[in-house]
Formats: structure tokens, sequence, C-alpha cells
């Protein structure tokens, strides 16, 4: 039922604006969108989950300052390695040119660093846990697409902690990985998790762990990474805490971010030939109510009627609008809403006022029935379980059947065709990932956090060793 993926591209890019979520290709700067009224709301209820994720786990949320100037942008040798040509510097104030160049953030692990140094100095006040929602800027050089490659990215959820010891940082990498799946499964995001291989992980990291989805077109997409940063940026930051035996250490860290790409996967993921189909949780219009009426008399009493639905719905805390458009038949109201994925729809005509009843039409399976009036509230309430429920759960069957195991490579390049992940047999050693890669002409996305049962007695298809754990290949975004 993925009438969306032969074209993919051309449907995602049409429903962001005829849905008006988000209005990219017009704002006359290359990689930056417009977030409209709808999408607005939209973006709004999924931060408001992750908001609830972060702040129930001990983070704290703070606003860091836009610009960070060159002299500390480049403190750490990978960090700037990995981000120098992606940087958009600011270089005059007015006519004149700044003595020291300031840059528009490409993410924040080194200005956060240097305010910790003068926050943190002693391994009491650790764990220390700290989030923002900003937007960050970089200059992307491989193509731009609207909320999946922007140049501007307006929805960056950067968390960056801090902790005593190795060890700890690795149990927040942990914690990490738990928020973000409890994150993406309410909102029915199917993902896989996968070390990334040394020569993919981010510009600093010890070791990068990254959330990836796969798109109907059949190509996957990095939703989100967490990265455990040892004392990479604490060392020449000069991050540094007492010990519990008065020892003096530099803090240990990770980071991890997620962005416009989860909002873009709602989308993607659950969206038909119709349109979007947003899940009920995160909907901005839950319910959309059609008035239907044939003439003035019996426009009369649907109307007051359908206003009655809408309050009482009000009432029980939903998000609901009475379509009460004139010049608009209800045909042409329902593909409105059915384009912008209102998740259900409830018809209104005098069938229903005189029996005291509406019809309920679910958005995901396109099905319709009847219910009385006076238990609307409860049936809303079931039916929007149930819509997420299976979207996440046709979502989850949909990615699982795209993940494929091969023992040669051979078979990898075969699959290409049919699109999606697939798994061979690695020794762990990143050559024979980046020769996988060669052959291929796919992605390499990294190993299983935990070695894989299938791959025992098996062999790296590209050196004969004996098999570690499994590399997954695919082609990305
Ligand atoms: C972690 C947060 C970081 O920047 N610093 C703070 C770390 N990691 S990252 O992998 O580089 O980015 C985090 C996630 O952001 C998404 N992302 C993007 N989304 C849209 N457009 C872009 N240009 C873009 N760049 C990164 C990815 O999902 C990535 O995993
Ligand atoms: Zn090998």
């Amino acid at each position: 039922m993925q009438e969306t993926g032969d074209r993919f591209s051309e449907w995602f890019d049409r429903i962001l604006r005829e849905a008006e979520i988000y209005d990219y290709g017009r704002y006359p700067v290359k990689g930056m969108g417009v977030w409209m009224p709808y999408g607005f709301a939209l973006r709004k209820n999924i931060l408001d989950i992750v908001r609830k994720e972060l702040d129930s786990t001990g983070h704290e949320e703070v606003l860091f300052p836009m610009l960070i100037p060159e002299d500390l942008l480049i403190k750490e040798e990978e960090h700037i390695k990995g981000f120098r040509d992606e940087v958009y510097w600011v270089t005059h104030g007015g006519l004149d040119e700044l003595d020291v160049k300031l840059a528009l953030r490409p993410t924040s692990e080194t200005s956060i660093s240097y305010m910790e140094s003068f926050w943190l100095n002693s391994y009491k006040q650790l764990p220390k846990k700290y989030y923002q929602i900003v937007s960050i800027f970089r200059y992307e050089t491989k193509s731009t697409r609207p909320l999946l490659r922007l140049r501007e990215v307006t929805t960056f959820k950067e968390a960056h902690t801090a902790h005593s010891s190795f060890e700890d940082a690795d149990r927040q990498v942990k914690e990490a990985i738990e928020i973000y799946s409890r994150i993406f499964d309410q909102l029915g995001i199917p993902y896989i998790i996968s070390k990334r291989p040394d020569f993919d992980k981010f510009a600093g990291a010890l070791y990068t762990v990254a959330f990836d989805t796969i798109f109907p077109d059949g190509r996957v997409l990095q939703i989100g990474t967490v990265h455990h940063l040892g004392q990479s940026f604490t060392k020449p930051i000069d991050v540094k805490i007492m010990l519990s035996d008065e020892s003096i250490d530099y803090v240990w860290q990770t980071s991890y971010g997620i962005s416009d790409r989860v909002v873009a996967s709602v989308i993607a993921i659950h969206g038909d030939e119709r349109g979007a189909v947003i899940p009920f949780r995160v909907a901005p219009i839950q319910a959309i109510i059609i008035p239907i009426y044939f003439n003035e008399e019996e426009k009369k009493a649907v109307m007051e009627y359908a206003k009655s639905i809408e309050r009482q719905l009000r009432e029980c805390g939903y998000r609901v609008k009475l379509d009460d458009r004139e010049e608009m038949t209800p045909g042409k109201k329902y593909y409105d809403w059915e384009l912008r994925g209102v998740p259900v729809r409830v018809e209104v005509g005098k069938r229903e006022v005189s029996s005291g009843s509406v019809v309920l039409a679910r958005r995901d399976l396109l099905k319709r029935k009847s219910t009385s009036s006076s238990s609307i509230c409860s049936e809303l309430s079931l039916l929007g379980e149930d819509i997420d429920r299976n979207l996440s759960e046709r979502a989850r069957e949909r990615l699982s059947s795209r993940i494929k195991k091969a023992e040669k490579l051979e078979e990898a390049k075969a699959y290409e065709e049919q699109k999606g992940i697939i798994e061979v047999p690695w020794c762990g050693r990143d050559e024979c990932a980046l020769k996988a890669q060669e052959i291929t002409g796919l992605k390499a996305l990294g190993s299983p956090l935990e070695s894989p049962s299938w791959i025992n007695g098996a062999k790296c298809p590209v050196c004969g060793r004996e098999a570690k754990t499994s590399l997954r290949l695919a082609k990305t975004y």
C-alpha cells in the first residue's frame, strides 16, 4: 500500500506544499524553507513529545548564542576538519570587517563546552544534561532537499551531557538511545540502530550510534545520532573537574541530535496516494467535522448539531475543527482534509441529526462507522489509539520486509534493485566496509549494537576472515 514509492520525491515535495506544511523552493535562499501554520502546529506537537521525554529524564533546556567565534570553533581539530566546508561565516558588522570571524553554529559542542569550563568544577555536579532546540546552519553541498537536507535546520534538538568517567558517558549513550526509541515509537517511525563505521562517525566523536529509517522509495534516512565524545572537546577547551579522589580530570561528554527529518519522516512514512496521514497523537487537527446538507432547512439543523458536536469534542480536550466553508461541497472538503492527513473525519448530515449519531471516518484505512453522539469522546479516543497502533505496525512491517541478509556481496548488489537494507557478515574492519561500499555502490550504515547470532561461522565476504558482526548496506539520502 505504498503507492507513494515510485515517484516519492515528487509526492513528498507536493504534499509539503499542498498540505501547507512547509513551503520550500520559493524562498530566495537555497536550502531554506518556511514552516506554514499547519506544519508549524505539527512541528510543535512533535517537539512537545521531545521536550517531555528529555525533561522527564533530567535534561535541562538552555539557549546558546547562534554565533561562535572562529578561534573557539576551530579548537577541536577533527571537529573543524569535519565541518570546515559547511560553515557560514559572518565577517562584517555593518561596514566594519570583524576582527574575529563569527560562525553561524553548525552544531554547538564547542560553545557549550566553553561555557561548561566556567560552570563545572566538581564531580558532584555530574552528570549534567543540557539540551536546546534551535536553528543550525550547514552549507550542505550534496543536493539540498526540503526538511531532509537543509542549509538552515530549524528544528535541531541537540543534547549535550557531561560526565566524570568514560563509563558514565557510555551509560548516557544507552539512555539517549532509549529516549530516541521512545520518541520514534510514539510517532510510529520504525528504525534500526547501527554503530557507524569509524570513517563515518561524527567529527570529534569516539563513536557514533545512528537511527536510520527507510523511506518509501527504499532509500535510508539517518533520523538521529548519539555520540560518545570522550574528552575530545574538553581537553582543548579546558573543561576540568575535581573527581571524588580529589584528582583533576577533563570532563567526559556525549551529544545527540535529531532534526526536521523527524517531521519529514512522519509525513513520508505514513502517507499514501491521497496525501499525508498524521498520527492522531500529533495531528494539529485530530478530527475535522464536515456538515452535509442539501437545502436551507437542513442546513440550519445540521449546522446547529455540528456545532454541538464540535463543542463536545473540544470540551473533551480534542483538537477539532468544524469546516463550515459555504462555497465548497462536502466531497471537496473530504479531499482537502485527506491531503492534510487529518486522522478522523466526522460526518454529520440530516440522518445523524435525527438519530443523534455521527459517522467517524478514519484516514489510515479509509473506513467509516456510525456511532452515537453520546459516546463520541470515548469512541474518538479508542479510534485515535487504534489509528496510531495501525500506522506504527504497518510502518514497522514495511521496514522489516525491506531488510535482507546475504552471505555474498553479489547478492547485496542484486538486492539494491529491490530497495532497502542488506546485511552481510563482517570482520569489523574499516577497510572491508570501505571495500564493500565500493563493490556494491551502497553506503555502509555500520553494525548492530550486539553482534547477531546468524553470522556465527560465517566469513567476511571481502577478506575471508571470520565474521565478528554484520555490516548493513543501503542506498542513503
Ligand atoms: C549531535 C547533536 C550532531 O550535530 N551535535 C549536537 C551532534 N550530530 S549530527 O549527526 O551531525 O546531526 C544530528 C542529526 O541531525 C540531522 N541532520 C540534518 N537534518 C536536516 N538537514 C541537515 N542538513 C542535517 N544535518 C544533520 C540528522 O538526522 C542527524 O542525525
Ligand atoms: Zn573483512
